[in-house]
């Protein structure tokens, strides 16, 4: 619908529809795209727009709601958009919000200084991107409502819609209520028509949110068709306390430790083209926890912001956290007597991080970031304000009188056996290496090693002996080297470092690779540029799967990051039609051959599938179609969410299900995407 001409819409407006226009015309410079991810990008404005009024103190309720009609609006009890008269165009404030782009709800720094600015792609960009848009500003006792069809500004009246600037008082409330509605409907002409919001998607990122804004209560209800019936509703009282708890797995070593402080710092900054001395303050928060086990899990955040990839503050706490466990958790650590008169008695970043939780925040205006991706905080004093307030406040809660002593005691037990653990397994791997039994090239007896070595060889583990002699005749002896794997291999995500040195299956692997192990490995000296996995397609096989991915997540982790392993996929049917075998590698497949297979006029009951036999009973044609030769076989390259999964399932095993096979089992089918079929060919 075009604005009609009851009210003049002047050179000014005219101008502002035009650089909403430019996002029409390249949505994906603004959002990324026009699919789901694009139209959830739309969402996230509004919501961040609502959690920085939040975060700022001036609103704790946000509401989300899914409408039936595919429209979404987001509101807040906030101070409500200022809807004055914005000085230079002469329209309200907020109508400048959703028609100039970069305006946002940032005004130049001012209000809203400690928010995202960075991240946000401004309301505009939702208003340029949305057939309709109300927004509805509760404040100075009334409800002010302005609409927008087509992005330009005006009521809409039941069904009619009259374009213009001022802004409508639809109600009287209470002087004391404030708010900001915003409802938009997505326009389809720019979208994929199947784009969709996910409810789960919106939950996940609220309850983050609720984690950085204390009270902060978040409700999200979906009203569509099918939608969940419960609102989700989420709230955190104890911040980042409660986000580290949150992402704790596995049994407790400690209690949640939080740190907290403000700091001044002073930067130049331009104004009006000069560089000018600004004082910033600077808030830091911290939660931290040791859990069992060697995974390490630090965010970090800035005003609301996550910075995947760290930043200054990052490295302020983990100087102090090196410096203050040595200094004074592990001073005089009698576990630690002995490496001490070696001098090799300081526990390292890395030490410390095994098992190591942690939650850290801080605000104040105007970061900078820096990097490819901005996802890293560059302001350089934050370092030392972090720095300061850690050590501090950890010395502290090390230091008698501070923590429960019987906390500050399992900590400083498991890092002093981290350190030893380190000093200890490097030498153990040498004697291990030299002790497995290792034919004259110095490689495990049961290899069986190809001619030539580098990036692309391969080395293929291969579940029982049965399936390990076909292999061997079918492979190509040039590039391919088999590893029968006949004993039992150690869970790595539960077993000590030296218990996973200890394990045969696992000094086998190592040693064939050549490369080292766990800190010490290097991708660089690997005898074989990937890995391959060859278990069967049932149950046991998967576990075994589970289990290498395990062992190589965890002490081989350059070689996933790499995307150099892999699992190779038998098929789970075969059925032979004259001379041709054809092969399916799910229940769907096979229903779709079969479909295929009677499109003339053969019977379905004609068509007889064999169920997968174990690799062992296949004969070295069959293996060399599906696992080997490069040509045919199907590969599934594996990813380090793969072995962060697998990892999870592995802690599962018995966590869970104490020893009960079957509930393993079950388990297993269910969560593993490593039985899963998706597929990929190399
Ligand atoms: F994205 C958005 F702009 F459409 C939007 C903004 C959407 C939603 C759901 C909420 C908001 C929003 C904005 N909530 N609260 C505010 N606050 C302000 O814009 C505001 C209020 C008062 C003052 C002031 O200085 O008095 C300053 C600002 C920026």
């Amino acid at each position: 619908m075009a604005a009609k001409k009851s009210t003049a819409y002047d050179a000014d407006a005219i101008q502002t529809l035009e650089g909403l226009e430019a996002v029409r015309k390249r949505p994906g410079m603004y959002i990324g795209g026009t699919g789901s991810e694009g139209l959830m990008h739309l969402v996230w404005e509004l919501i961040d727009n609502a959690v920085d009024e939040a975060a700022a103190g001036h609103a704790d309720k946000i509401e989300v709601t899914l409408h039936r009609d595919r429209s979404v609006e987001v509101s807040d009890n906030g101070r409500g958009i200022p809807i004055d008269l914005h000085s230079k165009r002469k329209v309200s404030a907020l109508e400048v919000v959703f028609t100039e782009l970069h305006a946002g709800g940032k005004f130049g720094g001012g209000a809203y200084s400690s928010s995202g600015g960075l991240h946000g792609v401004g309301a505009s960009v939702v208003n340029a991107l949305a057939a309709k848009l109300v927004a509805e500003v509760d404040r100075d006792g009334a409800t002010h409502v302005l609409g927008f069809c087509e992005r330009v500004a005006g009521q809409f009246t039941g069904s009619k819609f009259t374009a213009g600037h001022r802004l409508e008082k639809v109600k009287r409330i209470s002087k004391n209520k404030t708010g900001t509605r915003v409802r938009f409907w997505p326009d389809f002409e720019i979208f994929d028509p199947n784009a969709a919001i996910d409810v789960d998607e919106i939950c996940e990122r609220a309850t983050q949110a609720c984690f950085l804004v204390p009270g902060m209560k978040v409700s999200v209800v979906d009203k569509r068709a099918g939608g969940r019936k419960e609102p989700f509703v989420f709230v955190s009282r104890g911040g980042l306390a409660d986000l580290v708890d949150h992402l704790s797995i596995g049994e407790n070593v400690s209690a949640v430790i939080t740190c907290n402080g403000i700091d001044h710092f002073t930067e130049k900054v331009p104004v009006h083209g000069k560089m000018t001395d600004v004082e910033r303050e600077c808030t830091v928060d911290v939660a931290l926890r040791w859990v069992k086990g060697y995974d390490t899990e630090i965010v970090s955040f800035v005003n609301t912001i996550p910075t995947s990839q760290g930043g200054t503050h990052r490295a302020g706490f983990d100087k102090a956290l090196t410096s203050v466990v040595n200094r004074v958790l592990l001073k005089d650590n009698r576990k630690l007597a002995k490496l001490a008169k070696q001098e090799k008695h300081k526990a390292t970043k890395e030490d410390i991080h095994e098992g190591l939780v942690a939650a850290i925040k801080v605000t104040f205006p105007e970061p900078q970031f820096r990097g490819q991706t901005k996802q890293e905080l560059g302001t350089p004093p934050v370092e030392a304000i972090v720095r300061r307030v850690v050590y501090e406040q950890l010395k502290e809660w090390f230091e008698p009188g501070g923590g429960p002593r019987t906390h500050v005691k399992a900590i400083a037990d498991k890092l002093a056996a981290a350190v030893q653990n380190r000093v200890e397994s490097k030498t153990l791997l040498e004697n291990k290496r030299k002790a497995a039994s290792l034919g004259s090239t110095g490689m495990p007896e049961k290899l069986a090693d190809c001619r030539i070595h580098g990036p692309d060889a391969e080395l293929i583990l291969v579940e029982g002996d049965s399936a390990a002699g076909p292999a061997k005749r079918g492979r190509d002896s040039e590039t391919m080297a088999i590893l029968p794997l006949r004993g039992k291999v150690v869970n790595a995500a539960k077993a000590s470092q030296k218990a996973v040195l200890d394990n045969a299956e696992a000094q086998a692997l190592f040693t064939a690779m050549g490369a080292g192990a766990g800190k010490e490995f290097n991708i660089d000296d690997a005898r074989y540029g990937r890995i391959v996995i060859l278990c069967d397609a049932d149950v046991d096989g998967s576990h075994i799967r589970c289990l290498l991915l395990t062992l190589i997540h965890r002490y081989m982790e350059p070689m996933l990051e790499a995307g150099r392993v892999f699992a190779a996929q038998p098929p789970l049917f075969t059925t032979k039609i004259g001379d041709e075998v054809y092969r399916a590698y799910s229940d769907e497949e096979k229903e779709r051959i079969t479909d295929e297979l009677c499109k003339g006029n053969r019977r379905r009951e004609n068509v007889k599938w064999q169920r997968f036999k174990g690799l062992g009973e296949m004969n070295v044609d069959e293996l060399r179609y599906c696992a080997l030769d490069p040509t045919t076989r199907t590969l599934r390259r594996l990813t380090m969410d793969d072995g962060k999964e697998a990892r999870d399932a592995a802690r599962m095993f018995d966590v869970l299900m104490g020893n009960d096979v079957s509930l393993r089992r079950d388990f297993l089918v269910k969560n593993s995407a490593l039985v899963d079929a998706t597929t990929l060919d190399i």
